[in-house]
């Protein structure tokens, strides 16, 4: 006789393959029309759920928990960011957290050097161009942008991305520079030709393009906030593909609008999925929806690190990718 297969509940479509992976191996729940779960859905979810498979757009805080029943065992985020998961609550309560990690690096650092080089380049006011059909044709003056080759670029938080970020900006002739809570391993650091920044004052000051690659914690909640924006000097471009809340939203929109900060790059929102009207307006900046890891390949790569970790914690072993508050 073999085990009873859990029971497991993924709040958001996910790959037909993935999906299918998961109907073979447990008793699964599945959100066909993908609309996101209502906090009411959620709690009915974790009553009877033996696994919760949330997404980013999933609020998993103490009150939901508060909600679960004994059985809720573990949440296998479908994600490596598990700042929508209140991890304290779920371990006091015995509940396993497992996320992501690794497999979306490469497509999240493809997506940095992309915003990297569109917002000095104004690629998508020129595709606006293009398309309004006002196009003049060429002039030596309009379009001018600035130059990427030489500039300094500063990554705030040196993990897998922010390394993988600064490997291929190298290739763009960018100095890399990084603040980190800790300098990395000095190996990496040759590699990169890195240099390391204990104040993060002191480096965006210097910076001329600011890479936000850190999680969002307690500790970097506003890490960008209205004093150390204004530290920037004034041509610096912002780029930010990690959380939207580990920047201050309005504060950056009114230096971007007043010109005391050159543009910026958004991949993330401080308020997901609204978006400060006001950036909508401004020309200097190029705006994703959330798309940094969107990669068929990535997905099912998430995917596939989802139904691990359900089944070696469901076959009575650790699973690989368990999240310690800690390490965040
Ligand atoms: C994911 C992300 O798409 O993994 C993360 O932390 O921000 C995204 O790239 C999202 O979290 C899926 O839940």
């Amino acid at each position: 006789m073999g085990r009873k297969k859990p029971l497991v509940v993924v709040t958001r479509k996910l790959p037909d393959t993935i999906e299918t992976r998961m109907m073979e191996l447990f008793d699964v729940t599945l959100n066909r029309d993908d609309k996101p779960m209502t906090q009411t859905q959620l709690a009915n979810a974790v009553k009877k759920a033996d696994v919760l498979v949330p997404t980013v757009t999933d609020r998993i805080d103490a009150r939901l928990l508060s909600q679960a029943g004994p059985q809720l065992k573990l949440i296998a985020n479908f994600g490596t960011g598990v700042d929508s998961i209140d991890l304290g609550t779920a371990r006091t309560r015995g509940i396993t957290v497992t996320n992501t990690p690794g497999v979306l690096t490469e497509d999240t650092a493809d997506m940095t050097m992309a915003l990297i080089l569109s917002v000095p380049r104004r690629l998508a006011e020129g595709e606006r161009l293009m398309r309004s059909g006002e196009w003049q044709g060429w002039s030596p003056t309009s379009m001018l942008g600035h130059r990427i080759w030489g500039k300094r670029l500063g990554i705030i938080g040196m993990g897998r991305i922010g390394a993988a970020v600064a490997q291929r900006a190298r290739g763009f002739g960018l100095a890399i520079h990084y603040h980190n809570r800790r300098p990395v391993e000095k190996s990496l650091e040759e590699k990169l030709e890195a240099t390391y920044w204990e104040s993060l004052d002191q480096m965006l000051a210097q910076m001329d393009i600011i890479s936000v690659n850190c999680p969002h914690t307690p500790g970097t909640f506003h890490l960008l906030s209205a004093r150390r924006l204004k530290l920037l000097p004034a041509h610096c471009f912002v780029i930010n593909t990690s959380r939207g809340e580990v920047v201050d939203e309005n504060a950056l929109t009114r230096m971007l609008r007043d010109g005391k900060i050159a543009g910026a790059g958004l991949d993330v929102f401080e308020h997901e999925p609204a978006v400060n009207p006001k950036l909508l307006e401004l020309d200097n900046v190029v705006l994703l929806p959330h798309m940094g890891s969107a990669t068929i390949e990535g997905r099912i790569a998430m995917g596939e690190k989802v139904i691990i970790n359900i089944k070696t914690f469901s076959d009575g072993h650790p699973p690989p990718d368990r999240v310690i508050e800690t390490m965040l």
